[in-house]
C-alpha cells in the first residue's frame, strides 16, 4: 500500500477538522479587484466603446526577419522536463505552505496581521495557540506528500526537484543564446507592448486573434508571456525562495530585503507559483485550441505536421508518466521516507557546502526591529518535574552537563548567569514558515564547553528537553560543536530584556543563529557531549529529523 499510518500518526496526518478554507483581507481583495479592473476591465471598456483593436502582424514583432524554425531537439526535451519539475515544485510547495497557511508582509506574522489565510481558524487569544496546532491538512492530490504536518517530507520533494529545475533552466537559456533561438522570446522592439495588449484585447473580449502558427512565429502577447515566464518568473521565484533561507538572510541581507523581509518573499513566492500554474493552465488551453496535434508536432517531435497525432500520443505519454510519477513519489513519501531525507541532505549539503556556507553570516536587526509578536511552538512540558519548578521560578532547576567530557557539571540559572551573559536581536526562522524577531540573552554555549573540557573525540552537542515530540518521547536536538562555538550560539534565559517565559522555553532555551527554529530546543535539561548523533534518539540528529523528517544538518 501507499501508506501504513499507525492509529498515532493517522491522528497527526488526517485530523478531523479538514475543512477547506480561504480567507483574504479586504484591502488586498481591492488591490486584486484594481488589478483586474485595470486589465480585463480596460480591456472591455476599449472594446465595447472602440471596438477591436487592429490585429498586430503575426510576425515575430520587431524581427526583420523571422530565423529560427522550428524547435530543436534540446528545447522540445528541455521543454519537459521543466514541466515534470514545475509539478513537483508547485504540489511540495503547496504541503509546505499548508504547515503556516498564513502569508504576510510583515516580519513578525501577528495573528490576524495575515493578508490571505488558508485556514478558517482565528488565532485565539485567550489561550496559547502553537504554529503546530495552526498547521492544516492538505489534500494529497494537491500536495506532496500532502496530510497535515508533513513539511519534512515536503521540503524534501522541494528541495531535490529545485536543484534539477534551475539545472535544466540554466541549460535551456545558456542554449537559447547559443544558438539563435532566444530571438523567438526575446522582443526586439518596444513595439512589442501595444501589440500584446491589442492581442489581449482579443483574448478577453473572446475573439481569438489569427493563428500565427509558433512553429515560425508567436504572437506579441505570446511571446511576452513566454519571454516573462523564462527571465522574470524563474528568477523571481529563485530569489524569493532563497529570501526564506536562514543561512541566507544571514550573509546576503539584500536578498529577503528585495521583498521587503522574509514574509515578503515568502508572500511573493506565492504569487509566483500562482502565476506558473495561471500560466500552465491558459498556455494548455490555448495549445489544446489552436490546433492541438500541429502544436504538440511542434513541441514534441519537433516537425510541422499538422495530421499526425504523434506529438499527442507521446504528450499525453509524459502527461502520465508525470501523474504515475505522483502515485511513486506518494509511496516514496511514506515507505522510504529516509531515502528522501538522505538525498535531500546529500544534494542540497555539498551544494550549500561548496557556495554559501564559505560566506560569514552577520547579524542585522536592531531594538526597533523587534516584532510584537513571537509564535509559539513544540508541546509544553508535561511533567511533575518542570511543573514543580516552574511554581518556583526555577530556583531548584539544575542544568546537567554530562557525556565525554572531562568535568560534568551541575549549574543552576544563578551560576550560569555568573558565569556571563551575550545579548542578541536576530531572527527566528520556523520552518514552516513564520518568523519573528526578538533579543536573546543568555551564556555562550562556549562558556560552558571550555568549563568541561569535552574530551578530543567529541563532534557533537546533544541538548534534551523537558518537554516532549509530536508523538510522545523526550524532545531534543543536536549541533555541531564547531556550531555551538559560534558567536550568536547561547544558552538564552531572557527574551526581549525580560526573563523567558514559560511558552518560549524557560527557565532555559537554545539559541543558535543561522539555524532553522527546531533545532533550538526549548526547556532544556540536559547537555550532553557525544562522539555522533548515531545513537542517540533514532539517530538523525533530533525529534524532528527523527519523527518528522526535517533537514538532516549539512555537517552532521
Ligand atoms: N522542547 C521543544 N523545543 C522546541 C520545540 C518543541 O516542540 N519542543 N519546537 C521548536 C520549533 S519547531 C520552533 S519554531 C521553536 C519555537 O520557539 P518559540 O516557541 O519560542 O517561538 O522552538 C523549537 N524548540
Ligand atoms: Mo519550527
Amino acid at each position: 500500500m501507499f501508506t501504513s499510518f499507525n492509529a498515532a500518526e493517522k491522528e497527526v496526518r488526517y485530523p478531523a477538522d479538514r475543512r477547506m478554507f480561504i480567507g483574504i483581507k479586504p484591502y488586498m481583495l481591492v488591490i486584486l479587484f484594481a488589478l483586474l479592473l485595470l486589465t480585463v476591465g480596460v480591456a472591455w471598456l476599449q472594446y465595447l466603446v472602440w471596438g477591436l483593436p487592429p490585429e498586430p502582424p503575426s510576425a515575430m514583432v520587431g524581427a526583420p526577419t523571422v530565423s529560427p524554425s522550428g524547435f530543436p531537439a534540446w528545447l522540445r526535451l528541455s521543454h519537459w522536463v521543466n514541466f515534470f519539475f514545475l509539478v513537483l515544485i508547485v504540489r511540495s510547495g503547496l504541503s509546505i505552505l499548508a504547515d503556516h497557511p498564513r502569508l504576510y508582509w510583515n516580519n513578525g506574522c501577528s495573528p490576524d496581521s495575515e493578508w490571505i489565510r488558508f485556514t478558517p481558524v482565528k488565532v485565539p487569544d485567550d489561550r496559547v495557540w502553537t504554529a503546530k496546532e495552526d498547521a492544516r491538512y492538505l489534500n494529497p492530490v494537491a500536495g506532496l506528500p500532502g496530510y497535515r504536518h508533513s513539511v519534512g517530507l515536503a521540503r524534501c520533494w522541494h528541495f531535490i526537484a529545485v536543484p534539477f529545475f534551475l539545472l535544466n533552466g540554466a541549460i535551456f537559456i545558456a542554449l537559447l543564446f547559443f544558438t539563435d533561438q532566444w530571438k523567438r522570446l526575446v522582443p526586439a522592439s518596444w513595439r512589442i507592448i501595444p501589440e500584446s495588449w491589442n492581442v489581449f484585447v482579443h483574448y478577453v473580449t473572446f475573439h481569438m486573434p489569427a493563428e500565427p502558427n509558433g512553429f515560425y512565429n508567436f504572437n506579441a502577447l505570446q511571446q511576452v508571456s513566454y519571454f516573462v515566464v523564462v527571465f522574470v518568473l524563474a528568477p523571481v521565484a529563485l530569489l524569493s525562495g532563497m529570501g526564506m533561507s536562514p543561512a541566507i538572510e544571514n550573509r546576503f541581507h539584500w536578498v529577503p530585503k528585495l521583498f521587503g523581509n522574509r514574509q515578503g518573499a515568502r508572500s511573493v513566492h506565492f504569487f509566483v507559483m500562482l502565476a506558473f500554474v495561471g500560466f500552465t493552465v491558459i498556455h494548455v488551453a490555448l495549445v489544446l485550441i489552436t490546433g492541438f496535434s500541429r502544436n504538440m508536432n511542434h513541441i514534441i517531435a519537433g516537425t510541422d505536421n499538422a495530421v499526425s497525432h504523434t506529438g499527442i500520443y507521446v504528450g499525453m505519454g509524459i502527461f502520465f508518466f508525470t501523474v504515475a510519477f505522483g502515485f511513486l513519489a506518494h509511496w516514496i513519501s511514506w515507505q522510504r521516507p529516509r531515502s528522501l531525507q538522505y538525498a535531500e541532505a546529500t544534494i542540497n549539503g555539498t551544494l550549500w557546502r561548496i557556495s554559501i556556507n564559505k560566506f560569514h553570516p552577520r547579524s542585522f536587526y536592531k531594538q526597533e526591529d523587534i516584532s510584537p509578536y513571537f509564535w509559539v511552538n513544540g508541546k509544553m512540558p508535561g511533567s511533575a518535574e518542570w511543573r514543580k519548578m516552574a511554581e518556583d521560578d526555577f530556583k531548584e532547576y539544575k542544568l546537567k552537563i554530562g557525556g565525554l567530557v572531562e568535568k560534568p557539571l551541575e549549574l543552576s540559572l544563578d551560576d550560569l548567569k555568573k558565569l556571563g551573559m551575550e545579548q542578541n536581536i536576530t531572527m527566528h526562522h520556523c520552518i514552516q514558515g513564520w518568523s519573528g524577531i526578538a533579543e536573546w540573552g543568555g551564556l555562550p554555549i562556549k562558556t560552558i564547553i571550555e568549563l568541561v573540557k569535552p574530551h578530543a573525540s567529541v563532534t557533537t552537542v546533544a541538548f534534551y528537553s523537558f518537554g516532549e515530540g509530536l508523538y510522545g518521547g523526550t524532545y531534543y536536538d543536536t549541533h555541531s560543536i564547531d556550531n555551538c562555538l559560534k558567536p550568536q550560539s547561547i544558552l538564552a534565559w531572557e527574551m526581549n530584556y525580560k526573563p523567558l517565559s514559560k511558552e518560549h522555553g524557560a527557565p532555559l532555551r537554545l539559541r543558535v543563529e543561522n539555524q532553522l527554529g527546531y533545532k533550538m530546543v526549548k526547556w532544556i535539561s540536559s547537555i550532553e557531549f557525544l562522539e555522533t548523533a548515531r545513537h542517540t534518539g533514532k539517530g538523525y540528529g533530533g525529534k524532528n529529523e527523527d519523527d518528522e523528517y526535517y533537514d538532516l544538518l549539512a555537517d552532521s
